[in-house]
């Protein structure tokens, strides 16, 4: 079994349907062992999203992910990180495959609804920034 981190983004909580992103994490065979609505601050998520500080789109990255609460969630699955990545769909909206969270639900490429992990060690990464063991019940 494989963990995996997920933020269902201001947008979506914005437009209350974090359930209709849960059932599509659930029927893809995901679990949700954790979750929590945050509010995240300015330097957690600059911290969080370090890797793109370099980008043209850092600032309103961390802009959009701070302006309203967001739900953070560690999903457990065989290949849980390639499985998200999978139903979460591309970046950007526009190109994502039918059936896919962000085809679905995105706004756009920055509004797009929800964050995976990349890779099994960005999950690693990502869950401990969140979440203790002690908050996690498998
Ligand atoms: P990912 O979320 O699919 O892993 P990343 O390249 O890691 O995509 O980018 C992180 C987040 O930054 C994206 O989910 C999106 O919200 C935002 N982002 C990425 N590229 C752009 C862009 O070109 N313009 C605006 N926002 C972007
Ligand atoms: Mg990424």
């Amino acid at each position: 079994m494989e963990r995996t981190l997920s933020i269902i983004k201001p947008d979506a909580v914005e437009r209350n349907i974090t359930g209709k992103v849960n059932s599509m994490i659930e029927d893809a065979g995901l679990r949700i062992i954790a979750q929590k609505r945050i509010h995240m601050t300015a330097a957690q998520a600059e911290e969080f999203y370090a890797e793109h500080k370099d980008k043209a789109f850092f600032t309103s990255l961390v802009d959009f992910m701070t302006s309203a609460p967001v739900v953070v969630q560690v999903l457990e699955a065989e290949d849980a990180v390639a499985r998200y990545r999978k139903i979460m769909g591309a970046t950007n909206p526009a190109v994502a495959e039918e059936g896919t969270i962000r085809k679905t639900f995105a706004l756009s490429i920055d509004k797009n609804t929800v964050h995976g992990s990349d890779s099994p060690e960005s999950a690693k990464r990502e869950v401990s920034f969140f979440f203790s063991e002690i908050e996690i019940f498998e």
